[in-house]
């Protein structure tokens, strides 16, 4: 009997790679795909995975090793497609040699993302196919599908998860590896260099392409082949004929809840989202009194349907905005509260920087200095929040630099001494060098602090360029920040300790007031990073406590005001940075080596 395994989407997409043959993945981290890669690893000895710089190169590395002739992947979040697209448009023109599939998560509910956007409205313009799992089994299966389409259609084909599917489990049975055979490369610029005249032809193949799946969607099989399912239970597009009352087209986490809220209806379950089944959905609606599309995000099923004519209900009764769940179902359908699922009513718990983050020590320089900031992605955007409400902007990876220069250009260097750009040691790689580049080309004055806390914290401390290691754990070159920044033309470069305020004060104080770029790096080491123990402890005396509050500005939450005005320090949660200690005139507060 089959081997059967507790899986989290992500471990089954990274086991569904493995036993799809792939040799070559390439990803930049993301809530909820990162753990995606995290997984690959276990299979290094047969399949390579590694951390790109951001995603418009994970997506080139795959579609490199793709027309190479190996199956080759990238992974991303949502948001990492938009700066892989340049690339996903192309090589929807080119095709594949060797199965190509961009896993793309989307994150609807925004957990950890800064829009919810929608990757199915992206593939579509794209015009290239998108598969969507319901459980961790369908998520190990996909995985061959997709590439067995990829190759079999000539296509890139995306992968599409969502946070629910990624972090929820089911039992999965596994199967062993199948061994593909490399393809042949052949030259052939017709295909592979997009340049106008070529890419005009293709252009004519990706549309025939596209109207051939849209045909064979109705009978595709788990193998993606066309019309050999004699059991329709076995179709990616699968109906399941029921109470004839209600009917729902469905697909992805979604399904699930229709299963649960409504068993005995007829579901048209979707596996491959993009482009629709036509002729399957026509039939599926003509046997339904009634019927409802239920998709999480934007109605890209219900526009396409309606525009076929076909009567049908979707986001007039179901939100376009957030997560789904049973019971919303459960209330639109059955008109059922679920009294249960009411939110007890606890106070809210804003997110803030962890106890003894060196993020927290600049930002509290940053505030007595008066200074906005021009922010970025990262740990580090918790700077906007209060009490430190230093951070003023932050839109994109990759933005606070170039931003700080839209500024100046705007309004001249006066405007911008106040501000400065902030940025984090991933994000500079990701996204941040080209906006000083250009900073420095266009004869900026600005001033950038890159937060060098030696990992890519937000999602979970994966390595990047500048730590020395790479994914498969393999020692690395460490990207230096002073010679880099050198080396694209800024004269001043400094570095101060995260945790050294004065200096970081003073650095910063110089610099704004420069008639030239600068960067300073300020660098400690992420608090949470395996093996950071700063050498002292801190605790109150609070006979010396003035009961002022100066030490609880900077808002650490190891630290709390007693009833009566002193503080007491949480044990637990300190790290003993000594940055409290610091925020107190009275010597309230006292370092003292840790007893070991
Ligand atoms: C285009 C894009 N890709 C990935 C992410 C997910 N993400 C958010 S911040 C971040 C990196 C943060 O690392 P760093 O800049 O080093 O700052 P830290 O969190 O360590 O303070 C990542 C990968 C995103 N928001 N946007
Ligand atoms: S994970 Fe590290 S960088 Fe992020 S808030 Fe916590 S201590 Fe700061
Ligand atoms: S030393 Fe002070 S600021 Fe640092 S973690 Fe402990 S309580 Fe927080």
């Amino acid at each position: 009997m089959a081997e059967k395994k507790l899986m989290l989407g992500n471990q089954a997409i990274a086991r569904g790679a493995y036993e799809a043959g792939v040799k070559v993945s390439s990803a930049y981290p993301g809530t909820p795909s990162t753990e995606i890669s995290e997984n690959l690893v276990q299979y290094k000895d047969v399949l390579y995975s590694e951390w790109a710089p951001n995603e418009a190169v994970a997506a080139e590395v795959a579609i490199g090793a793709s027309i190479s002739g190996v199956r080759a992947m990238c992974c991303m979040k949502h948001v990492g497609l938009n700066v892989a697209a340049d690339a996903l448009y192309s090589i929807s023109y080119i095709g594949s040699n060797g199965g190509l599939v961009f896993i793309v998560a989307d994150d609807p509910g925004l957990y950890s993302s800064q829009n919810e956007q929608d990757t199915r409205m992206v593939a579509r313009a794209a015009q290239v196919p998108v598969l969507e799992p319901s459980d961790s089994q369908e998520a190990k299966d996909f995985m061959k599908t997709a590439f067995e389409i990829s190759e079999r259609y000539d296509t890139p084909v995306i992968y599409r998860t969502t946070t629910r599917l990624a972090h929820s489990q089911c039992s999965v049975e596994l199967a062993p590896r199948v061994e593909i055979e490399d393809k042949p490369y052949e030259r052939n610029m017709a295909k592979n260099v997009m340049m106008p005249g070529m890419a005009k032809k293709r252009h004519l193949v990706v549309e025939s392409r596209e109207y051939k799946l849209m045909e064979d969607a109705c009978t595709l099989d788990l193998n993606g082949v066309a019309g050999d399912a004699a059991d329709p239970a076995g179709r990616l597009n699968r109906v399941e004929m029921g109470d004839t009352k209600i009917g729902f087209i469905t697909a992805g986490i979604a399904y699930e809840y229709v299963k649960e809220v409504c068993p005995n209806a007829s579901v048209l379950k979707l596996g491959m989202t993009n482009p629709l089944p036509k002729k399957l959905i026509e039939d599926f609606a003509s046997k339904v009194d009634e019927l409802y599309i239920f998709e999480e995000l934007e109605p890209v099923f219900e526009e396409q349907i309606k525009s076929w004519g076909i009567k049908c209900h979707g986001k007039d009764v179901f939100t376009r905005q957030g997560e789904y769940s049973a019971n919303l179902l459960r209330k639109v359908i059955l008109g059922e509260e679920n009294i249960a699922a009411k939110p007890f009513d606890v106070p809210a718990r804003p997110p803030i920087l962890c106890p003894g983050c060196p993020h927290r020590s600049v930002f509290t320089a940053l505030k007595q200095l008066k200074i906005h900031a021009s922010g970025d992605i990262g740990c580090y955007t918790l700077g906007a929040v209060a009490p430190l409400s230093v951070i003023d902007t932050t839109v994109c990876m990759g933005t606070s630099i170039s931003a700080l220069h839209g500024m100046e250009k705007a309004k001249g260097h006066d405007y911008i001494k106040n501000w400065v750009a902030v940025i984090g040691d991933s994000t500079f790689l990701h996204t941040g060098i080209n906006g000083l580049i250009n900073m420095v080309y266009n004869h900026s004055t600005g001033t950038v602090l890159i937060l060098d806390n030696r990992t890519t914290g937000m999602t979970g401390h994966q390595d990047n360029p500048a730590t020395g290691k790479t994914l498969q754990g393999d020692p690395a070159y460490e990207v230096d920040f002073t010679t880099l920044c050198k080396a694209v033309g800024v004269e001043h470069v400094y570095t101060v300790d995260s945790y050294d305020i004065e200096a970081v004060k003073a650095r910063v104080k110089e610099e704004v007031n420069r008639e030239a770029v600068s960067v300073v790096i300020c660098k400690a080491p992420c608090a949470l990073l395996k093996g950071i123990k700063f050498p002292d402890v801190v605790t109150p005396i609070p006979e010396k406590c003035k009961k002022c509050g100066l030490c609880l500005k900077p808002g650490c939450p190891a630290l709390t005001k007693n009833p009566d005005g002193t503080i007491s320090i949480d044990e637990t949660m300190c790290n003993g940075c000594g940055l409290c200690v610091t925020q107190c005139h009275f010597g309230a507060l006292d370092k003292h080596p840790r007893v070991k």
